[in-house]
């Protein structure tokens, strides 16, 4: 089995619905990756270890994932060398979603923790995809072909608005 390069962390088992989103589009690009619970609050030297020992591992990314007062990204980050990734989730203790964003946002000079969106584990999925594609021809290509894809869907909807508007716009 290859090495898993990327690890997926989250505050709660109640995060999975958003961050299953991650583990998906990583599949989709080709990249191997784990996943497991790791709570900044209740489990804090669970938290600790975790971060200690995921670069000996082999682990090249950390997504980590946590909503309300979300304190997880910033602490592993903290913790390692490895660049992570942070998806402030929308959560049940969330107040409207700005207090996951913020906590994971604003974080300190020195210690970068690279924020994605409320609830984008998809994005946060596909950056850490592009980050092991720095230095894996294959998940770079399997990246180009997603943009390609993608492209393609806003062609195929010019296309489509062209049938109701003849007066589309199109290069
Ligand atoms: C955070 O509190 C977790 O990341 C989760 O988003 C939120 C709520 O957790 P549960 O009470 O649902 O376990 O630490």
């Amino acid at each position: 089995m290859a090495q898993i390069q990327v690890s997926i962390i989250m505050g709660s088992q109640s995060d999975l619905p958003i961050m299953d989103e991650a583990a998906t589009v990583l599949k989709e690009l080709g990249v191997d990756y784990e996943l497991t619970i790791v709570s900044a609050h209740r489990t804090p030297l669970r938290l600790v270890e975790f971060a200690k020992t995921a670069k000996a591992r082999g682990i090249k990314v950390i997504i980590a994932g946590a909503g309300g007062a979300a304190h997880l990204p910033g602490m592993i980050a903290s913790i390692t060398e490895l660049p992570v990734i942070g998806v402030p989730v929308k959560s049940s203790n969330s107040i409207d979603g700005w207090d996951s964003v913020l906590s994971i946002l604003q974080m300190p000079a020195g210690v970068p923790v690279a924020t994605v969106a409320l609830n984008g584990a998809k994005n946060a999925g596909i950056l850490a995809a592009q980050i092991i594609g720095t230095s894996d021809a294959n998940v770079s290509d399997k990246i180009a072909g997603y943009k390609t894809a993608l492209a393609a869907k806003v062609d195929e909807s010019v296309v489509a608005l062209k049938g109701k508007y003849p007066n589309t716009f199109d290069l």
